[in-house]
C-alpha cells in the first residue's frame, strides 16, 4: 500500500535539527495541525501532568494507525512507531484507538488526551469490552453498496452508533450504476432509515457524484468511511484522493461479498487537507451503549409516541395510539419500528453488562484495598 504522508514526513524531517528536536515552533504546530491539532487539544495536553513536567520531555502525538497492538504515531517529529505504556495495560482508562491524540514520552504512550468523539461497538468476543473503532472523527461517513449489500436495517443500526459517537453521520450509498432503475427506492429507503441525514449518491469508478464529498473534505477535518467489505470505501478515498493510495479488490459476484481487502484502520491526510481513515469492513456491529443514539436515529418514533393517548402505551390495542396510526397508514414503516424496539432491547442489555462488568472490577478492587491495608495494619 502507498503511504499518503510524503508530504508530511518530508516536512517533518526537514523541521527536525541535529538533535532530532524541532526546529521551529510555528512550523511545528503547522505539521500538528494538517493532523487535526487545535486549540482544544492544546489546552488538553497543557492541563496534564506530563506537559507540565518538563524534565519529563513529553510530547503529544496523533495515533495514524493500529495493527495487532503495533501502533504508528504522527508527532511534531514526523511517523514513528510506539506502544502503550506497560501501565495502560492494567489501568481502566482503555487502549489507544487511531485518531486519538496521545501523550508521549519517547516510543511510549502514556496516556490519551480527551476525545472529542469516538465510534465503539462491543468487541469480537465474549468479554464486555469495547472497541473504539476511530476516535476525535468530525464526519462519519456510512456507505452502503447498491448491491446484495443494501439493508436499511443496517443503516439504521450504524447510524445509531454514528449518533452514540457524536461526530456527524452522513449516509453514502456507493455502486450507483448497479442500482439501475431502482436506485431512487434504494435513495427513498435510506432516507427512511435516515431521517435528517445527508445522502450522498456515488458511483466510485466513474468518480459520479463524489464532488458532493467536497464540502466535508476540508483541512484538519478528521473523516472517516465505514461500511461492510467490498462496499468501496477505499475505492472512493481513492477517487477523493485523486490517487490510488489504497488497495481495492473485486467483490464475489454471487453476492457481492467483499474479501477483506483493507485490513487495518489507517489515516491519511488527503491532497484537500482532510484527514481521512479508512477501515476494514464490518457488516455486523454489535452496539456498545447506543441509548442516546437511538434517540437521534429514531427521533420520528420517539417523538410520535409523546403524541399517544396514554403517556405509558405500549402501542398495542390502547385507544388513541399514535404509533398504531402511524404503523397502520405508513408513515413509520413496520419493520424500521421493530428494529427500534430491537436495537434498544440490545442497547439495554449491553448497558445492564456494562454496569455488572464495572460493579465486578468495583468489588474486585475494594477487595484487594481491604486486603492491603489489612496486610499493613500493624505498620499504623
Ligand atoms: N460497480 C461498481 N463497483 C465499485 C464501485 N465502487 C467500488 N467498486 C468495486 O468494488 C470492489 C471493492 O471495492 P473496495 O474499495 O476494495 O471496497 P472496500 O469497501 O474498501 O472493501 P474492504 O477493504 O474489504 O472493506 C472493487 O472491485 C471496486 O472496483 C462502484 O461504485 N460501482
Ligand atoms: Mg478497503
Ligand atoms: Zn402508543
Amino acid at each position: 500500500m502507498i503511504k499518503c504522508y510524503s508530504v508530511f514526513a518530508g516536512s517533518a524531517r526537514r523541521q527536525r535539527n541535529e538533535s532530532g528536536a524541532p526546529s521551529d515552533r510555528n512550523q511545528v504546530t503547522d505539521l500538528l495541525r494538517a493532523f487535526g491539532w487545535d486549540s482544544a487539544f492544546e489546552a488538553h495536553y497543557a492541563a496534564c501532568a506530563d506537559a507540565r513536567d518538563p524534565s519529563l520531555q513529553s510530547e503529544p502525538g496523533r495515533v495514524v494507525s493500529q495493527h495487532k497492538g503495533e501502533y504508528r504515531v504522527v508527532t511534531a517529529r514526523g511517523e514513528s512507531a510506539a506502544e502503550p505504556a506497560g501501565r495502560m495495560y492494567y489501568e481502566d482508562a482503555g487502549m489507544p484507538a487511531v485518531g486519538d491524540w496521545v501523550v508521549l514520552r519517547g516510543p511510549l504512550i502514556q496516556s490519551i488526551l480527551p476525545r472529542k468523539s469516538k465510534f465503539s461497538r462491543q468487541a469480537a468476543g465474549t468479554k464486555t469490552e469495547e472497541q473504539v473503532v476511530a476516535a476525535n472523527v468530525d464526519t462519519v461517513f456510512l456507505v452502503s453498496g447498491l448491491d446484495h449489500d443494501f439493508n436499511p436495517r443496517r443503516i439504521e443500526r450504524f447510524l445509531t452508533m454514528a449518533y452514540e459517537s457524536r461526530a456527524q453521520p452522513v449516509l453514502v450509498l456507493n455502486k450507483t450504476d448497479v442500482a439501475g432503475e431502482r436506485l431512487p427506492e434504494f435513495v427513498r429507503d435510506a432516507e427512511r432509515s435516515a431521517p435528517g441525514v445527508t445522502v450522498i449518491a456515488t458511483s466510485a469508478p466513474s468518480a459520479e457524484g463524489v464532488e458532493a464529498f467536497a464540502p466535508y473534505l476540508l483541512p484538519g477535518r478528521t473523516l472517516v468511511l465505514l461500511g461492510s467489505s467490498g462496499v468501496g470505501k477505499s475505492t472512493l478515498i481513492n477517487r477523493m484522493a485523486g490517487a490510488e493510495i489504497f488497495e481495492t479488490r473485486a467483490v464475489r459476484e454471487s453476492d457481492s461479498r467483499g474479501r477483506h481487502t483493507t485490513t487495518s484502520r489507517q489515516l491519511v491526510v488527503l491532497p484537500s487537507g482532510a484527514i481521512m481513515l479508512d477501515t476494514p469492513g464490518m457488516r455486523e456491529l454489535q452496539l456498545w451503549g447506543g441509548e442516546e443514539g437511538i434517540q437521534q436515529s429514531f427521533e420520528d418514533i420517539e417523538t410520535k409516541a409523546r403524541e399517544c393517548f396514554f403517556s405509558d402505551c405500549t402501542h398495542g390495542s390502547e385507544p388513541g395510539c399514535a404509533i398504531a396510526n402511524a404503523l397502520l397508514d405508513g408513515t413509520i414503516p413496520t419493520a424500521r419500528f421493530e428494529n427500534y424496539l430491537k436495537l434498544r432491547r440490545e442497547a439495554h442489555r449491553q448497558r445492564l453488562r456494562v454496569d455488572q462488568h464495572a460493579a465486578q472490577a468495583e468489588k474486585k478492587k475494594l477487595k484487594q484495598l481491604f486486603r492491603g491495608f489489612n496486610r499493613g495494619k500493624h505498620r499504623w
